[in-house]
Parts: C-alpha cells; sequence; structure tokens
C-alpha cells in the first residue's frame, strides 16, 4: 500500500484543489478527485510503485491545467480507475466505464476521400497528423529508469534509421548534444516538442532530460519521431497546406514501418496506451494551423468549436496563445472511434469553419 507520507500529500493536494477558487481552477481532476474517489484510491500502489499521488501532482502543481492527470504505468489506468473513468468519459465524448476502443483503421482505403481542404492556399498554413505509441515492456516517464531511456532510444534509434521507404528515410538527432540554436530554430519552425513543459514536468516526466530524447525526420521534414518527450514515440506526418488525404497517407506509411520492428502497448478497453489520458485509443491528433480572423473574434468561436467537437490552441503548442487570427484547430477526442474518424471529425469540422469564415462579415 501507499506509504503514509504519500498519503499526506495526496490529502494535501484534494485540500489545495477544493480551495482554489473557480477562476483559478476548473480542472478535470478538479472536479473528478472527490472525496469518495479520493478514498478509495489514497492508499493504492501499482506493482511499480506508482500512487494517486503520481496521477495528480502535475494538476495540483498547475491548478490551471485543463485535465490534471497522467498515467504513471499502464496498471494505473485500472488501478485508479475511480478517478480516472469519469474522468475519460468525460473528456472522450461520453466513453463510459464498460466502453470498448474499436479495432484499429487507419484508414488506408479512404484516405483519398480527404481532399485539400484548402485548394487556393486562403486560409491553411499547414496540416499535422500525429499519433502516440508507446513500446511494450517498459513503463511511461515518471516510472522510467535512466537505463531504460538509453536501452529505449538506442533500440528506436535503429529501427528509424533502418527505414527503407524513401519518403520515411532520415535522420535521428539526439537532444543531448544539440545545440541551443539548432533546437530553437526546430521549435520555432514547429518540428520539435518545447523544452521545459511545466505540465510534463510536475508529473515527474522530465527526469534526466536531455538524455534518452531526441527527434528523427526525413530530408523534407514531413516524417518526424519525437523520441520520449511526452510518450515513447510520437509519430508525425505534416506539411503546408490543407492536403489531409496526402499527410494521413504519410503516416500510415510511417506507422506501419515502425510497427513490424516495435511492438506497441495496447490494451483491450483503451486501445493505444498513452502516458496523458486524453490520447488515449487511436491517439490521433489531426490538426491545421488556420487563419480565421472573422469567426474567431466572435464571442461564440469556443461554442462552435466544442459543437463540432474540434480543439483550438494557439499555433506554439498546447497552452500556447493564438496569433494574428491563426488557430491550432485538432479532432478533441481520441477514444471510441476509429483512427480514420478522429481525422475525419478534424476534417469536417475545419471544413465547416471555413465555409462560416468565408460567410463572415
Ligand atoms: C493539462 O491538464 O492541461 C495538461 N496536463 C495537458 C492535458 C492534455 N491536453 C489537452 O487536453 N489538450
Amino acid at each position: 500500500a501507499a506509504p503514509a507520507d504519500v498519503i499526506k500529500k495526496v490529502e494535501a493536494g484534494f485540500d489545495k484543489l477544493q480551495k482554489a477558487p473557480a477562476d483559478k481552477c476548473s480542472s478535470l481532476l478538479k472536479k473528478h478527485l472527490t472525496k469518495e474517489v479520493l478514498d478509495a484510491c489514497k492508499d493504492k500502489k501499482t506493482k511499480l510503485g506508482a500512487t494517486l499521488q503520481d496521477v495528480i501532482q502535475s494538476g495540483v502543481a498547475n491548478l490551471d491545467s485543463g485535465v490534471g492527470v497522467y498515467a504513471p504505468d499502464a496498471e494505473a489506468y485500472t488501478l485508479f480507475a475511480p478517478l480516472f473513468n469519469p474522468l475519460i468519459q468525460e473528456y472522450h465524448n461520453g466513453f463510459a466505464a464498460d466502453a470498448k476502443q474499436p479495432p484499429k483503421d487507419l484508414g488506408e482505403e479512404k484516405v483519398s476521400e480527404l481532399v485539400d481542404l484548402d485548394p487556393e492556399g486562403a486560409f491553411i498554413n499547414s496540416t499535422r497528423i500525429r499519433c502516440g505509441r508507446s513500446l511494450q515492456g517498459y513503463p511511461f516517464n515518471p516510472c522510467l529508469s535512466l537505463h531504460n531511456y538509453i536501452e529505449m532510444e538506442s533500440k528506436v534509434k535503429k529501427i528509424l534509421t533502418e527505414l527503407k521507404d524513401e519518403e520515411l528515410a532520415g535522420t535521428y538527432y539526439p537532444l543531448k548534444g544539440m545545440t541551443k540554436d539548432v533546437q530553437a530554430a526546430l521549435i520555432k519552425d514547429h518540428f520539435l516538442f518545447k523544452e521545459g513543459d511545466r505540465f510534463l514536468k510536475e508529473a515527474n516526466a522530465c527526469r534526466f532530460w536531455p538524455q534518452g530524447r531526441g527527434i528523427y525526420h526525413n530530408k523534407a521534414k514531413t516524417f518526424l519521431v519525437w523520441v520520449n518527450e511526452e510518450d515513447h514515440l510520437r509519430i508525425i506526418s505534416m506539411q503546408n497546406g490543407g492536403n489531409v488525404g496526402a499527410v494521413l497517407a504519410r503516416l500510415i506509411k510511417g506507422v506501419k514501418a515502425i510497427e513490424e520492428k516495435a511492438p506497441f502497448s495496447r490494451d483491450e478497453r483503451l486501445g493505444y496506451l498513452t502516458f496523458c489520458p486524453t490520447n488515449l485509443g487511436t491517439t490521433v491528433r489531426a490538426s491545421v494551423h488556420v487563419k480565421l480572423p472573422k469567426i474567431s473574434a466572435k464571442q461564440d468561436f469556443k461554442t462552435v468549436c466544442d459543437e463540432l467537437k474540434l480543439q483550438i490552441r494557439g499555433i506554439h503548442g498546447e497552452h500556447s496563445d493564438s496569433a494574428g487570427g491563426v488557430y491550432d484547430i485538432s479532432n478533441k477526442a481520441r477514444l471510441g472511434l476509429t483512427e480514420y474518424e478522429a481525422v475525419k471529425q478534424m476534417y469536417d469540422g475545419v471544413k465547416k469553419l471555413i465555409e462560416l469564415e468565408k460567410a463572415a462579415a
């Protein structure tokens, strides 16, 4: 069971959340960590030693979290189900405790239906689709040892640098030893993850940084893989413009090539397992950077996006601000639908937003 000092910490975290005013804290964690849930979970410990403290610490430290929880290992999703289940249900369009992720359908046969969303190039700067994968046999960030990180990096580097397909072939760049200039340029152009995310830091996900972390990309920087950032792998396809079908086709090719060599963690109920519960299931986040100056200036922009099942972010990553009416718009739900459906949700929603922007005065 969890040691007494951990239980104390968890209880203090609960009090901090309860005392926080609604304008300072409206996370799903605060909403779903009720006294009953706290009491059901506070003394539990996973086989790898993770406790409720590991699950909630990021959201307790960062009261402005949208969600506020992470799973330190796969078992956490079941052991701390009284907290995770209702939170997952709310985030992923009602995915209930007895719901099941459908079988994988990346949409190989349907990519051609996703014709360019912006053939004139008037609205969409770029399109990006990513998915996350966890390697079987390893827990998530907070439970990884330095040895784990180094071993995982070397396995993944080998797989990536041996990719045969010309469109995927590229180079692995370890974060350790990368100059600050190169790193800053890659981040600015949206290719590399930012360093020092306070949500991940407080979740204990940045230990031994930059060791074991890195980025792989092809020459054109249209196929990229992040290694050991938030998830073991983030597989990314991106390019300028609004050709969603082309971006998805390349992602599928990349995922399949990696999958042949690396067994991934998949759960019967939750699909592909990830560190953050928002990414479970498909793990697919399909997004565009799109100029919507007119409709985004209106009061109801967020409501319109919510109704279209879309999530809005600024263009410099999660928790960043928008610049000049350009937003990062993506599918919100990733669980309880297929990979193709997740992409299609973004596709249909953005199509609608562009129509609204065109019609706006
Ligand atoms: C948060 O709760 O705000 C962070 N832990 C990130 C949550 C995942 N992202 C998201 O839903 N947009």
